[in-house]
């Protein structure tokens, strides 16, 4: 069992955040996602997010790729997290390049490209603006 891990918050469900998922779960048989806690977000990443931990967790646990939802609460839980699962890859958007090399000795680590023209806050920005248009990204296969 080819176990595949990756982290983030996931607010404002879209497209970008879905191909990164699909992506990492055909990397291997399961994956696993570790969803940024609303504590997390505020006090480590300065984030508020839109849509409460609870409500971001059902709307990954019902989608086809996802296997398990865990909940991030710290930065330093992915080792752990490696060797509690027994995963084989970790898998980051590009943004995140280089950041998580220190797992290499436990586990493959993939950065893939981000799906571009969309993320949560270009769609708070968008919507405050009143713009009439539509984002437009890319959905991969
Ligand atoms: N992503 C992407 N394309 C986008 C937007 C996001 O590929 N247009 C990817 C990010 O690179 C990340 C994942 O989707 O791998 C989740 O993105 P966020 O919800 O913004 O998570 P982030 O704030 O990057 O938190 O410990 C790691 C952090 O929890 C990651």
């Amino acid at each position: 069992m080819r176990t595949v891990i990756t982290y983030g918050t996931f607010d404002l469900f879209h497209v970008g955040h879905l191909n990164i998922l699909k992506r990492a779960r055909q990397m291997g048989d399961r994956l696993v996602v570790a969803v940024s806690t609303d504590e997390f977000n505020l006090n480590m990443k300065n984030k508020v997010t839109a849509i409460p931990y609870a409500d971001r967790k059902a709307i990954l646990e019902q989608l086809r790729c996802v296997d398990l939802v865990i909940p991030e609460t710290h930065w330093e839980q992915k080792s752990k997290d490696v060797a509690k699962y027994g995963v084989d890859t970790f898998v980051m958007g590009h943004d995140w390049e280089g950041k998580f090399d220190f797992l290499m000795p436990h586990c493959k680590v993939v950065y893939l490209p981000r799906t571009a023209s969309i993320s949560s806050s270009e769609i708070k920005l968008h919507i405050a603006s009143g713009e009439r248009t539509q984002l437009r990204a890319v959905m991969v296969a």
